[in-house]
């Protein structure tokens, strides 16, 4: 049975152009109830360690540093088959193939400064939820 549980941040370019109130709003429309929620910021190491698995890649520094580049909002979502469906909401990792209306098309500005991380599985949900949040802070 899928999870009904999914971890998403806003990425640190869509808070400095004061877009969480209108991703929300989107993230909440689409019928996600919001578990757990906070305003924070990654170190350079800290982001480095949450996309370990892209360590190879070559956009690996610069995903690091953007991502630590200002405050991010974390926040874990539920919803039935809250992975896929929040996947669809978001888009295509890159804008240029994101879908009309998803929160990529509308915010994201290139693949890199793409507004939203959705995780894409379940396993990932947990661990990255567990990554910002105690079980005491998910309501
Ligand atoms: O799961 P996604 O976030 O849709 O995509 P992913 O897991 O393939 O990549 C993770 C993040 O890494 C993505 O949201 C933005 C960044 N990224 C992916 N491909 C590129 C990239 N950043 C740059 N600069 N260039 C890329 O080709």
């Amino acid at each position: 049975m899928a999870s009904n549980r999914t971890f998403t941040m806003i990425k640190p370019h869509a808070v400095a152009d004061n877009h969480i109130g209108g991703i929300i709003a989107m993230i909440e429309a689409a019928g996600f109830r919001i578990v757990a929620m906070k305003k924070t910021q990654l170190t350079p190491a800290l982001a480095g360690k949450f996309y370990e698995v892209h360590k190879e890649r070559g956009f690996y520094g610069e995903l690091c540093e953007m991502m630590s580049s200002g405050p991010i909002v974390p926040m874990i979502l539920e919803k039935e088959n809250a992975v896929t469906d929040f996947r669809t909401l978001i888009g295509a990792t890159n804008p240029a193939n994101a879908e009309e209306g998803t929160i990529r098309k509308i915010y994201a500005k290139s693949v890199g400064e793409n507004a939203i991380h959705g995780s894409d599985s379940d396993e990932n949900a947990a661990i990255e939820g567990s990554f910002f949040f105690g079980v005491t802070e998910q309501y």
